[in-house]
């Protein structure tokens, strides 16, 4: 069967791919971009996991098909848990993550070691044509540096240091960041529940 990837972010699209494949999830996964005619979904939740579902009824409406989705973020604890679902858009230009990662930086630069705790966090999301619908979190706690370091990955990964590490996680390779991200524990979460709707 074909499942559709309810995102239009690269990054995203990269590491679910390796995600699902590694789970051994045997569907046929094809990306939101093989659909240009389906219009961006407003991302009006409140919550990641509100967001995600949004994201793929609307895929999994206009298409027939089963979707997954992905709504993701960084939580920033002396922000109060901002950026959040803000993240790709905190500059204001939607998807331009120099600027976000930038901003965010300038925002925390008086804040020591120490009171720098952070986590990023995602909901997948799976929604059938039907209606049915199934959310799965993960998160990766970490700290966050001064000055971005590593080019692996994206958005924010420069600045966290996931907790038990001495690197960021874009100074991991997509196996090592894989093992541990937000993203690989809710997606290798919801392939158990894949299997058991999808078959
Ligand atoms: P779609 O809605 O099309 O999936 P998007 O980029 O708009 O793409 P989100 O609204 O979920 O997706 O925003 C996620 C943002 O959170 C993303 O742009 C990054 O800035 C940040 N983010 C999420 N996961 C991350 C990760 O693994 N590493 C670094 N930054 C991450």
């Amino acid at each position: 069967t074909r499942l559709i990837l309810a995102t239009r972010n690269a990054g995203k699209i990269t590491e679910l791919r390796s995600i699902l494949a590694d789970a051994g999830l045997p569907h046929d996964l094809v990306g939101a971009d093989a659909y240009p005619d389906i219009p961006d979904v407003k991302e009006t939740g409140v919550t990641f996991a509100e967001n995600a579902l949004l994201k793929a009824h609307a895929l999994a409406q206009a298409t027939g098909l089963p979707a997954v989705a992905d709504d993701s973020g960084l939580c920033v604890d002396v922000l109060n848990g901002a950026p959040g679902i803000f993240s790709a858009r905190w500059s204001g230009t939607h998807g331009d993550d120099r600027a976000n990662l930038a901003l965010l930086l300038a925002q925390l630069s008086d804040i020591p070691d120490g009171h720098r705790g952070a986590h990023f966090m995602c909901a997948a999301a799976l929604a059938l044509p039907d209606g049915t619908e199934r959310v799965v979190e993960g998160r990766l706690r970490g700290a966050l540096r001064h000055s971005p370091s590593g080019t692996n990955g994206f958005g924010y990964d420069p600045i966290l240091q996931p907790e038990g590490d001495s690197r960021t996680c874009a100074e991991l390779s997509a196996e090592e960041k894989n093992a541990i991200s937000h993203r690989g524990k809710a997606f290798r979460g919801l392939v158990p529940v894949v299997r058991e709707l999808l078959g």
